[in-house]
């Protein structure tokens, strides 16, 4: 078949299978069922993937946060997120979120070092749902070899991190949104942005230069800080 024929053949497969799991579920049931040969494979969508599908409704952003960024000659390496983009790591200075939408966002964190919180209140999830984040670190990540495949344990749900244990914060105060991050950890968060305009962003640990810490990365935006726009 040519690819016309292939994805009109795909249509009504999908369509088909749509109309049996109405019937299956007691909607619909004037219908009648389609041939029980009708099959079709499905595709779960992650967020290292191919686009997410028409009916998946979560928006989903990675940042990445990397320590060997030259800031200047004096100051030198600082700490930096990056949002990643398709072909790679592009600023964060201004980042674009869908406004009333559930946003799945990926942190990413090549730091292996803790800063110090500049706040104790920044260890704890805030604004998120459930006020929770999955921590991904290399010490609660565990595979083994079942009798049917593989079995993993992958990361843990948190209300809060150490406060001595890390490394950034993606925090937005206007949104009430705190998210901590473990050093050389992935962290899942799930939020919705119920409002739209542009908003601050920052990272709440003293991880940039000067005698507090304060300077450098932690007062330039794409560096430890910058905008979120929800439209
Ligand atoms: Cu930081």
């Amino acid at each position: 078949m040519n690819s016309k024929r292939v994805a009109g053949a795909l249509v009504v497969m999908v369509a088909l299978v749509a109309l049996g799991v109405g019937v299956g579920w007691g909607i619909g049931t004037t219908v009648p069922a389609p041939s029980p040969t009708v099959t079709v494979s499905t595709t779960t969508s992650t967020s290292q993937g191919p686009p997410a599908p028409s009916n998946s409704s979560t928006f989903d952003v990675t940042l990445v946060i990397t320590t060997n960024n030259i800031y200047n000659s004096t100051i030198q390496d600082q700490p930096a997120y990056y949002v990643l983009g398709p072909k790679g790591l592009e600023s964060s200075a201004s980042i674009a979120l869908p406004a009333h939408q559930l946003i799945k966002l990926t942190i990413v964190c090549y730091d292996d070092g803790a800063a110090n919180l500049t706040g104790s209140q920044y260890a704890a999830v805030a604004g998120t749902q459930g006020n929770v984040v999955t921590e991904i670190t290399n010490d609660n990540v565990n595979s083994s070899q079942g009798a049917s495949g593989i079995q993993v344990e992958g990361g843990v749900t948190v209300s809060s991190v150490p406060a001595n244990d890390t490394a950034h914060t993606f925090t937005i105060p206007q949104l009430g949104i705190n998210i901590p991050v473990m050093p050389s950890s992935t962290v899942i968060a799930y939020f919705t942005i119920d409002q739209t305009g542009t908003f601050s962003w920052f990272c709440m640990t003293a991880c940039g230069s000067g005698p507090d810490g304060t300077q450098g990365a932690m007062s330039t935006p794409g560096w430890m800080t910058g905008s979120v726009t929800a439209s």
